[in-house]
């Protein structure tokens, strides 16, 4: 157990851990299992294009999610860039700052003006009080995310929607397997997009999918997502290429089928992170809601006043001299990046909750990666450093 500063691999000492542990690891499921798939996948010759897999992968989501239309794709961006473009959005579009750069990037190259919106602080997802004073004329639609598997205010934005006739898209990257109101988070709104990114829990190496029960919808992503061919050389509709290859297809079937014990084993974690911090002045961990079925897949400290005294990236610091690889998961916030820092350099005014949250967090690693030895030895670096955080100011920087 770490107990003085001379035991931080910042004063000198040894890391705790050997080798880097960093968030987002893969989880890998059945190594046989995937493959066979691969397997009979190389001997039937079909690597792409709507493949049995494809297919395969994409019926599983949409009886697991109670959707009627499920579409995968290459990736979530490409599924958000897709969806945002079927449903016709343009103009502006009203989304929270704090999300992954994808969210806005997806607005904004197609020159929609992702219009930032702040977040409650409780759920960490788009304050639906301060949507309403956002809609201009120019407005089309709405984007919530569920950030860190933490559901949106479904119905409130749901009501808002239809209020202003917009469309309601969500990000739920973050959200497979996730209720909100007990209802899979899967076919609220007019459409959710998810990723299925190697660092997700459930993962295709790359890829993502749109959901819907929207049947008109469905079809025209399917177009889209495939460069808009309706059957052999007949192209009705402008597209790309989103389609998602086989072998991705393999690996994302192969990882749903461990989707409860991945689910089990975030759970284990967040519970031995959430009493190994239990005693750590000035850091809490994001509860997730005990109402919801939710997948836990991210460890989210926030850092409270107490602890300015180091501060966060100071711990950030310590924790990566550690071979603990935390991250500032969403800092500094899209409107803080480029090209939203200087197209739009006061949309920060409107956002105090997210300039706030974003310079509080950190996320550390979970997933079946992470054994509860190391989620204790994670917290004693935590308890050590905040223990000793007037000593460790003496300290150089990393
Ligand atoms: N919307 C939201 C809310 C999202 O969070 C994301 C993606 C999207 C949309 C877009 O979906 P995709 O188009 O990606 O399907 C990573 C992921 O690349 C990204 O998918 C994810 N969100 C985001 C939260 O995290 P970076 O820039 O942080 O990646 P990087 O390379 O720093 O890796 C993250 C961590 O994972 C590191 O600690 C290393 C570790 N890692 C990564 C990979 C790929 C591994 O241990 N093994 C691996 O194979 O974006």
């Amino acid at each position: 157990m770490r107990k003085s500063v001379q035991d931080l691999a910042i004063a000198g000492a040894q890391p705790t851990f050997q080798s880097p542990l960093h968030v987002g690891r893969p989880n890998i499921g059945n190594r046989e299992r995937l493959m066979e798939r691969i397997n009979d996948m190389l001997d039937r010759r079909w690597l792409s294009n709507a493949g049995v897999y494809v297919n395969e992968l994409e019926q599983r989501l949409a009886d697991m999610l109670g959707v009627e239309q499920c579409i995968v794709m290459c990736n979530g961006t490409v599924a958000l860039e897709i969806a945002i473009r079927a449903l016709g959005l343009q103009g502006e579009v009203i989304v929270p700052s704090l999300t992954f750069i994808a969210t806005a990037h997806a607005l904004q190259w197609q020159q929609i003006k992702p219009v930032f919106c702040d977040i409650d602080p409780a759920s960490c997802t788009i304050e639906t009080s301060r949507i309403e004073e956002l809609i201009t004329p120019l407005t089309t639609g709405i984007i919530g995310v569920h950030l860190w598997g933490r559901p949106c205010d479904t119905d409130k934005l749901q009501k808002i929607a239809e209020d202003h006739g917009l469309s309601l898209l969500y990000d739920a990257a973050h959200a497979l397997g996730i209720t909100s109101g007990g209802k899979m988070i899967g076919s609220f709104g007019d459409a959710e997009v998810f990723s299925f990114h190697a660092t997700k829990f459930i993962n295709s190496f790359e890829g993502g999918a749109v959901t819907t029960n929207n049947a008109e919808l469905a079809d025209r992503i399917r177009l889209m997502k495939n460069f808009g061919f309706s059957g052999n050389d007949n192209v009705v509709y402008i597209g790309t290429n989103g389609k998602m290859p086989e072998v991705s297809a393999a690996m994302g079937l192969t990882s749903l089928e461990s989707m409860d014990e991945f689910i089990a084993i975030n759970h284990r974690n967040y519970l031995a992170y959430r009493d190994g911090l239990a005693d750590i002045p000035g850091i809490s961990l994001l509860p997730y809601s005990e109402k919801e079925r939710t997948n836990y897949q991210y460890i989210v400290l926030i850092l409270s006043e107490e602890i300015a005294g180091i501060g966060r990236d100071r711990l950030i610091d310590i924790l990566q001299k550690e071979n603990v690889m935390a991250r500032r998961y969403f800092y500094p916030g899209c409107h803080r990046m480029e090209p939203y820092r200087s197209l739009q350099p006061q949309a920060g005014l409107v956002l105090p909750e997210t300039e706030k949250l974003v310079r509080q967090t950190i996320v550390l690693p979970t997933g079946t990666d992470i054994s509860l030895k190391t989620i204790s030895e994670i917290t004693d670096i935590l308890r050590c450093a905040v223990a000793h955080s007037n000593e460790l100011i003496e300290l150089p920087c990393a």
